[in-house]
């Protein structure tokens, strides 16, 4: 039996279920203008940032969710020039989406805060993504960037958190509108989608609204122990079939092609992590009609 000297930071994703860090040290605590921002050491997780008392991410196990939102849209895509994050202040998806050769990579992020005390305080998430020449970063909402935006991209991925508070608005279906009107021909969109397992109503409802724009809606996952409950799983949205189903051989030359240094993504777990369990794959045929 572990006895907890310091007061732990529990999170409450669910109203029964939740989990618990020790906070080794704290780093930082404010409250932004749009949320309450919480820095903090953990000897298991290295350093976690935690937003409405939402986990964000972890140094420990960040770059499985990074590498998984960025690279499966675009070595599926294969020919991404253009590519918008919606979300992701700490930098994190940017520096994956900078691992390919995009011409442009725009993030659109609502609290400015988030990403100047990611990049004080976990420099290691965006390594150096902001300063690159192909990045652009705008602090705005992005539904209200969207719709004065007049370029399209080949990959929107949006890296928000769960549906509460100032993420909430990025699940709507006037906000995916706004996606599918500056997506490309041949775009793909990604979300983050939750864990179904613990949490199925606002996942599945996600689903019903990308399913009920998109020709082609699918969803694929991948565990990142810091998300607490089950698989994260991320919402796929795209007007044609063929991309999500391109040949692991195809997926496999792509990579090799990049030179992508990664951690967990291999064109062998990109595809696996399109194989649903059965409940769940039920599910989404169900809403997909
Ligand atoms: N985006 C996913 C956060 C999910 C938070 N949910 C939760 N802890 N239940 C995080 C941003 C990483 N760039």
């Amino acid at each position: 039996m572990t006895i907890f000297t310091e007061t732990p930071f529990t999170e409450t994703v669910d109203r029964h279920h939740g989990q618990l860090f020790t906070v080794d040290r704290t780093v930082h605590r404010e409250r932004s203008d749009h949320q309450d921002i919480f820095i903090f050491d953990n000897a298991l997780f290295g350093r976690v940032l935690v937003l409405d008392g939402l986990v964000q991410t972890t140094e420990r196990d960040e770059h499985i969710y990074h590498e998984m939102i960025a690279h499966v849209p675009l070595v599926a895509h294969g020919g991404a020039a253009r590519v918008l994050v919606v979300g992701g202040g700490d930098g994190g998806t940017l520096r994956e989406v900078l691992k390919h050769p995009v011409d442009r990579a725009v993030m659109v992020e609502i609290d400015r805060r988030v990403v100047t005390l990611s990049r004080e305080h976990l420099p290691g998430l965006s390594n150096g993504a902001f300063d690159s020449g192909r990045a652009a970063l705008v602090i705005d909402d992005a539904a209200v960037y969207l719709r004065r935006c007049d370029e399209t991209f080949d990959t929107i991925i949006v890296d928000s958190t769960d549906p509460v508070g100032p993420g909430e608005a990025l699940f709507a279906d006037g906000f995916y509108e706004l996606c599918q009107a500056r997506l490309a021909p041949g775009g793909v969109l990604v979300t983050q989608a939750g864990v179904p397992f613990t949490n199925p109503e606002p996942f599945l409802a996600a689903h019903a609204r990308l399913a009920a724009r998109f020709a082609d809606t699918a969803a694929y996952q991948a565990a990142v122990p810091t998300y607490t409950g089950g698989p994260m799983t991320f919402g796929w949205a795209r007007d044609d079939p063929a991309v999500r189903a391109t040949p692991p051989d195809v997926l496999a030359d792509r990579f090799a092609a990049l030179g992508l240094a990664t951690r967990h993504y291999t064109p062998a777990v990109h595809t696996a992590a399109f194989a649903l369990p059965r409940a769940l794959a039920e599910a989404l045929a169900d809403i997909s009609g």
